[in-house]
């Protein structure tokens, strides 16, 4: 299809409340989404960071005129107070996401990488763990082995220290051609990372609350940013929770493939995995092959996911 001479296309670099920012050729520029799009999509912005856009110039404002077709959709179910759940889209278009830990990992943050691991698998996209804040790591072994399924299963482990650029060499090799989105609690270092990837030092970080020792939320609006002449980042603000309810199950089973293929070998084929005779899954989690962590999260999720 033909455009008109005054239209551009280009990819959506920032979505914030009031204005969208896209990169055309060299150039960042600012546009407007029109009321009548925002309407048709229940009253939300339907831009994302990633986007594919068309633009027109209209009486001297660029208005999106077309989004095309996603490759691909990176989103969670999220609730609202108030509101039934529903599922959001963090970026569109990813080759990547980057799950970013603090190297300080409790519990809930390797929980929260099985969760941001159904959305990759969600969205089918490669992603990657970075264990950021090394300097920080009190028992390394400890994480290690805790991390070990994952790097099992072939998801590449990176651990960075991002203020010195520790291993950051080694996370940019990982990134693929296109966009590469950052994903993870407040606070794990992603918009530091992103700092010393792009050499750009007005991002800010307001630095880790000395009271709670909590990071403070510091990134509001999703943002991408040019790494090379192909390859991009995208920085989104800290995430709390990552709802997978509107996920297929199947989504889930295919972010622990070692359970996944367990189950093709237990004797019966709908095995519960109580332990009955001939079930390969309870047999594996009672010689270690499969981590009682990874399997505790994994019968949570698939409880949470849609059947
Ligand atoms: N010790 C140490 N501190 C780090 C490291 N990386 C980041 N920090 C610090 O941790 C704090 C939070 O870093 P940010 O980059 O803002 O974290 P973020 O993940 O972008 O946080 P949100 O924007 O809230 O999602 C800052 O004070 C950083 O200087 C690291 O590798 N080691
Ligand atoms: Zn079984």
């Amino acid at each position: 299809m033909s455009r008109p001479a005054s239209a551009w296309q280009g990819v959506v670099t920032n979505v914030a409340r009031s204005r969208c920012l896209a990169a055309v050729g060299d150039n960042e520029v600012e546009f407007h989404v029109p009321g009548s799009m925002i309407r048709d999509n229940g009253g939300r912005n339907p831009v994302r960071v990633g986007d594919l856009v068309t633009l027109a110039l209209r009486s001297g404002t660029l208005v999106l005129q077309r989004i095309e077709e996603r490759t691909s959709e990176f989103q969670r179910t999220h609730s609202e107070q108030g509101r039934s759940p529903r599922a959001a889209t963090i970026a569109a278009n990813l080759a990547m996401a980057a799950f970013v830990l603090p190297a300080t990992a409790e519990r809930r943050h390797l929980r929260m990488l099985d969760r941001m691991l159904v959305g990759a698998c969600w969205a089918d996209i490669p992603a990657l763990v970075c264990v950021n804040k090394w300097d920080l790591v009190t028992d390394p072994g400890n994480l290690r082995n805790r991390l070990r399924p994952y790097r099992d299963e072939g998801w590449p482990i990176c651990y960075t220290i991002a203020p010195a650029g520790d291993g950051v060499s080694g996370l940019l090799d990982l990134l693929p051609p296109g966009l590469s989105a950052f994903i993870g609690p407040s606070g794990a270092g992603k918009t530091t990372l992103i700092r010393a990837i792009t050499g750009r030092a007005d991002l800010k970080t307001l630095g880790v609350n000395s009271h709670t020792g909590k990071g403070r939320h510091v990134t509001t609006a999703v943002s991408a940013y040019q790494v090379d002449a192909d390859r991009w980042v995208v920085d989104a603000p800290g995430l709390k929770t990552f709802g997978v309810a509107q996920a297929p199950q199947e989504m889930v089973l295919a972010a622990f493939p070692e359970i996944e293929r367990a189950a093709g070998s237990c004797r019966q084929r709908w095995c519960d995995h109580e332990d009955r005779g001939g079930c390969r899954v309870a047999a594996d989690i009672r010689s270690g092959a499969i981590s009682r962590e990874r399997w505790a999260s994994y019968r949570l999720l698939i409880a949470e996911a849609v059947g």
